[in-house]
């Protein structure tokens, strides 16, 4: 496959165009516990061991959880970086699924064909890492303090490609207000190579006071939260734009923004006043009680045909979306796949994301996704609509935000500002 060598540096408008450059982020030794404060409530997810400790906040000190994940991140890379790769069988995809779930993978198996490992032609992705930052250091900014930062394995949080356009986001978490500087190298390299076609923002850093946060919202009950739950009021308020990058999924020259615990309706509103070129539409996904982050919610996969073959999106079938919304999709050939659930439901005992992080997968071209190792009904799912599927271990950086999705940032793909929706 050549390269578009008329592409900039930074392209990227769609989720699926094919996957020419990346950026990875690093699990660092330094890594710490998502910090306890207004934005984020974290707790442990074992009830024995949250009876026993409170949540430990600073530097993770479990070396072997940062070694792993950041074995894991390398192996990824090594993964986009190969030119050919061989995809498992589904008798090897159930082999690692067992080692998550025994007796739900075997029933599985026995359903599937078994011999149709192969290798095939991928095309290389060029990866870059994110920059090893000390992230066990305080920060304080003129109204707030937090005891440490978070880490850098999930740059999709923070930086998003919008076309020609690198945009660093808000953010809303104190923890998280410099974690875009880990890009921040790469950003200027990028920029630099091209000044006049490559644009690079940050949208306004909000001041994190505690004016910005709704004092009430951590106090509501679960069920509190259900009666009030269509009023999409989160712990963020709408005192200043606010949004997380991975809120955002891109499909040509619409893009879509979930409104959640990470992203408000100002923050919606700054993207739509300053990408006049694009469309951007709100989305909302009604049972969700603690909505961030679109990955695990809402995943476009490929667009309509040519022959009129429809357009996919994964969806999850816990957070549906709200179906006033999916009108214009499924009037421009969309289709809506629920996503199985996953091989497990278990989750490390200090991961602050929700096991939908099965779904959290990385799309390197219209026609092949990569997806944790272990998600053997997923792999089903997908080969099922004529994907090739590439499996990689992951579940290491779930203690660290995110998955594959989460821990990759697109800067290069070779797609173009394409109406779906005309
Ligand atoms: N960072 C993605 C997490 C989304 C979720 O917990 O569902």
């Amino acid at each position: 496959m050549p390269d578009n060598v008329d592409l900039p540096a930074v392209n990227a408008w769609t989720q699926f165009g094919r996957l020419l450059k990346v950026v990875v982020g690093r699990a660092d030794p330094t890594s710490c516990h998502l910090p306890v404060e207004p934005a984020c409530q974290s707790e442990i997810n074992d009830p024995y061991l949250a009876e026993q400790i409170p949540w430990p906040g600073g530097q993770v000190k479990h070396r072997k959880s940062t070694k792993l994940a950041e074995a894991q991140l390398q192996n990824f890379c090594h993964i986009l970086e190969s030119e050919t790769v061989q995809v498992k069988s589904v008798r090897e995809a159930a082999e690692c699924g067992r080692l998550v779930e025994k007796r739900r993978t075997e029933a599985l198996r026995s359903n599937t064909k078994e011999n149709d490992a192969r290798v095939f032609q991928k095309g290389r992705t060029r990866t870059l890492r994110t920059k090893s930052m000390d992230w066990s250091k305080p920060v304080a900014g003129p109204e707030w303090s937090s005891p440490s930062q978070y880490c850098a394995t999930c740059p999709r949080d923070t930086m998003i490609t919008l076309g020609n356009t690198i945009l660093e986001a808000t953010m809303s978490k104190r923890s998280r207000y410099f974690e875009h500087l880990a890009c921040r190298e790469i950003c200027l390299d990028l920029w630099r190579q091209d000044p006049l076609r490559i644009k690079f923002w940050s949208a306004p850093k909000p001041s994190m006071s505690d004016e910005m946060y709704n004092p009430g919202f951590w106090a509501k009950t679960d069920e509190e939260r259900f009666q009030s739950m269509r009023s999409y009021e989160f712990c963020v308020n709408e005192k200043e734009p606010i949004f997380d990058a991975a809120d955002i999924t891109r499909v040509g020259k619409d893009i879509f923004v979930q409104k959640s615990m990470t992203t408000n309706d100002s923050g919606i509103m700054w993207l739509k006043s300053h990408f006049p070129e694009l469309r951007v539409h709100a989305l909302h996904f009604p049972y969700d009680l603690y909505p961030s982050h679109i990955d695990c919610t809402f995943v476009p996969l490929r667009p309509p045909g040519k022959d009129r073959e429809d357009g996919l999106v994964l969806i999850n079938p816990e957070r549906p979306p709200l179906r006033a919304e999916l009108e214009l999709w499924s009037q421009n050939g969309w289709k809506m796949l629920n996503a199985p659930m996953p091989a497990t439901l278990d989750r490390p005992a200090f991961s602050q994301s929700s096991y939908w992080l099965s779904m959290n997968l990385l799309s390197l071209s219209p026609s092949t996704l990569v997806i944790e190792e272990a998600e053997l009904p997923l792999y089903n799912l997908l080969s099922e609509n004529g994907f090739d599927v590439i499996t990689v271990p992951m579940r290491g950086m779930y203690e660290f935000g995110g998955a594959i999705h989460c821990c990759t940032w697109d800067l290069q793909r070779d797609d173009a500002c394409t109406d779906y929706f005309p």
